[in-house]
Formats: structure tokens, sequence, C-alpha cells
């Protein structure tokens, strides 16, 4: 479609206001979802799958993709076969981003640490990792062989044995899911692939699937639409599941030293996602602001899906925010908890320590969200909708369990008997403290 609508970014000005976090968040609201009707949805497939297994997910295939007939279990030739087909250029960067994502998803594995807590007295802090993970690939709208390797690679790095893989059925391939996907999960070693979508995916994910080999998994991650998050909701306490995705997020901090047609670039890279999209710059600089506006809306407009850049740039989502101070900007960005935060700052190296809630941190002009997307070797997949104030994003400690391993030998418990004892007669549990004592006694 023809390239034209031209965005128009709320200007904002908070300058010279006492503002309370609270206050901060209610200047720019976030788009909310319809959740309550896709849970009762999503339940339902899910339950679906569970009661009816392969069946169920023949049905759903059948009303949601359109397809029939299709080999839910990928088999191995089709693989072999899409990693073949992918282009040149394509497989050395997907190999590129893979090396660069394994190197520093390696940092998130800690290391075992032992605390000694007296003479034989001693605990172990071991991260145990699960032992079988489903990795979801959504097919529709928004096909991201990228998040194949977001997923994969730190439950791979995390020392997970099994891993498989889910995309839908697309009915233009013949049933098969999409090629680059298949590609990327061919490149990473995965051979256990299934075509299947949505909050079914979920269910066979979480309860399994005899009718098609698939057994129950630990751990379920990956993106995907309002069903797919509603279904991961569903299958709670079955499973662990990742954090629920929202529309994308991004948040810069700039100063009078920014590039303008930088900024906006960086804005309009993640409203391209989705017409939910937020894109915020925070700046004490009322001259960066009006170019960063007029370029957002020149750049918006002559891009490839500008209809849906520009719809989240006009949103209430979306706004250029002024504040008096370098101070006032980190009080607004900490309170906002974006999925991603660019810093355009003079001093961004020193300035980042400042700013403590955010999915992740971009510093400096030349680190843009679109380079962690792909190839910076972060993880693109990030807290949204403010999750950033208490939540990781995706990485190998996702499908790590930590676990204390507990040592204490007969003078090391002779140390604490007494204690025990003491606190186990005042809770009236008197079997706890003859527990400890029997080890005293004939
Ligand atoms: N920016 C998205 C990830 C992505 N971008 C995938 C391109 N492909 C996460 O917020
Ligand atoms: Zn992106």
């Amino acid at each position: 479609s023809p390239a034209s609508r031209r965005a128009e970014v709320r200007i904002i000005d908070l300058r010279g206001r006492e503002l309370s976090p609270a206050d901060m968040l209610a200047a720019v609201p976030r788009a909310t979802q319809a959740r309550a009707e896709a849970l009762d949805t999503a339940a339902r497939l899910v339950d679906d799958v569970r009661t009816q297994g392969e069946s169920a997910l023949r049905d759903q295939a059948e009303r949601f993709d359109r397809v029939t007939e299709h080999a839910i279990r990928v088999p191995a030739e089709h693989i072999s076969e899409a990693l073949d087909a992918l282009a040149p250029e394509v497989r050395a960067a997907l190999e590129e981003a893979i090396r660069r994502v394994r190197l520093a998803s390696a940092a998130q594995v800690p290391a075992d640490q032992t605390t000694l807590l007296g003479p034989g007295a001693r605990i172990v802090q071991r991260w145990q990792p699960v032992g079988r993970v489903g990795v979801y690939i959504p097919g529709g709208k928004a096909v991201y062989p990228s998040s194949v390797i977001m997923n994969v690679v730190p439950a791979q790095v995390a020392g997970v044995t099994q891993i498989a893989l889910a995309s839908p059925p697309q009915a233009d391939q013949g049933g098969r899911i999409h090629p680059t996907i298949l590609g990327a999960a061919a490149l990473l070693g995965i051979s256990e692939v299934y075509a299947m979508g949505g909050a079914g995916a979920i269910g066979a994910f979480a309860w399994g699937v005899p009718g098609v080999g698939l057994d129950p998994v630990d751990v379920v991650s990956g993106p995907g639409n309002n069903y797919v998050a509603s279904a991961k909701r569903a299958v709670a306490g079955v499973v662990g599941t990742d954090a629920e995705a929202g529309a994308t997020e991004i948040l810069v901090v700039a100063d009078a030293s920014a590039d303008a047609r930088l900024v906006a670039a960086d804005l309009v890279s993640q409203a391209e996602h989705d017409e939910q999209a937020s894109a915020v710059l925070v700046t004490d600089s009322e001259d960066l602001a009006a170019r960063v506006a007029h370029d957002v809306a020149a750049q918006g407009a002559a891009t490839r899906h500008s209809d849906r850049v520009s719809a989240a740039l006009d949103g209430p989502q979306s706004a250029i925010v002024l504040v008096d101070d370098r101070a006032m900007a980190a009080a607004f960005s900490n309170a906002y908890a974006p999925e991603h935060l660019e810093l355009h700052l003079a001093d961004a190296e020193a300035a980042a320590s400042a700013f403590t809630s955010a999915g992740a941190v971009f510093v400096g002009d030349q680190t843009p969200v679109s380079l962690g997307d792909y190839m910076a070797g972060s993880n693109h997949v990030l807290p949204t909708g403010g999750q950033a104030r208490y939540a990781p994003g995706l990485g190998a400690y996702t499908f790590l369990r930590p676990q204390q391993v507990i040592s204490y030998d007969r003078t090391a418990l002779a140390e604490v008997r007494d204690g025990v004892v003491a606190l186990a007669n005042s809770e009236i549990l008197p079997a706890h403290g003859e527990a400890i004592e029997a080890r005293f006694t004939e």
C-alpha cells in the first residue's frame, strides 16, 4: 500500500511539575489488551487438547489455520529441506546471531556456590536445568525466525537436553510450518518439531499428545498473540512459562547532543511491530523535541508499514515528554520501566547506572534496539507493560532452577540440636524435635 500517513506524536510538557511515579505513568498510558474473552476461549482450546489429543489439534488446525491432513510431527526430511532452502545471506546472519547469543547467554548461568555455616555444615547453591522445554513460535502476521534463536539458545546454554518446537501449519505451504522458522530450528540442531499453533499448541506442550508422540514439557516459552498468552495462564501450575509479552515498547532518553534523525529512526523501527506499540522520547531539550517530532512524521510516512507505524505513533501510548533535567528523565524512565531503553546522551555510558528499570538498556547512539533484536548477542524477549519493574527478559536462567543442597555431619547437627528442639516445641511440633534427638540416642 502506498506510504502516506503522517504521524503526529503528542508533545507532553511535564517541566516544572512535582510528579509521583503514578502521575508520570498517567501522562503516557500504555495500550491495554482485552484479556477476559481470550482467557475463556484459550482455556477451552487447551482443555480440548488435554482430553482429545490429536483430534483436537486437527480440529483447531482446520478452524484457525485452514489446514487438514498435515503432518503434525514434522518429518526429518522437511527439516533438512528447509535448511537447504535458506538464502545464503540469511543463513550466515542466523549463524552469526546464534554465535553471539550463545556467548552472551553463558553469563546467565551462575556457578555453584558453597556456604560453610560451621565445621561440617554446608549448603551448596546449585542451578539445575529443567529437563524438557517447548518453544512456541507464531506463524501469523509476524514471522520471526530471530525469535527461534532467542528462545532456543538460552535453553541450550542452560543445559536443557530436550527442546521441542511448535509453529502453526501454513495453508500456503501445504500444511508445513514457515520454512525460515524451520531452517532456523535446523541450524540449532532441533529435530523435534510440531506443526501446531495457537492456544492448543500450548496445551499440547503442557499435557503432551500421545497420538503424535509428544511428551509433556517442563517449561513453555515463546511469543504469541492474546490467545497464546492466555493459554499460558491456563496451564499455570502444570508447567513453567516465560513472561507474557505485550506490544513492543521503546523509550529514548536524549539530550541536546542527540541526533534527531537517529532517535526518530529508532522510534519508528519499533512502531513498525504493532499499532499498539509505544514509542516515547524523554528529553530536556525543546529543540530536540521539535526536530524529532518532525523527523518521526517524515520517516513514518515514508516507511513500508506506514499505516501501522503512524497508528502507533499517533496513539496515546506514544509521546515526546519534556522534562526539567536528567534526574527527572531518570525518574520518568524508571517509573515507566520500558521494554527497551535507549540513552542518547553526551555521557551515556556514565549515565546508564541511574536508569534502573528497563528490559534492556541500549547505551549511546550506535546501539539501536534493532541491533539487539537480531545481532547484538543480547536477548530480544523482554518484559513489556512495566513488568521490567520486577521481571527479567528471557535468558538461560528461565530454564534453570536454583536449588539448595544441604549437608550437615553429626557434630554440626549437635551444634544446633537444642535450637531446633526449642523452635519445634514452640510451634507444638514435637516430632520435629524428636527427629533431631533420634540422632543422639539409641
Ligand atoms: N523488537 C521485538 C523483537 C523482534 N524485532 C523480532 C524484530 N524481530 C521485541 O520487542
Ligand atoms: Zn523489533
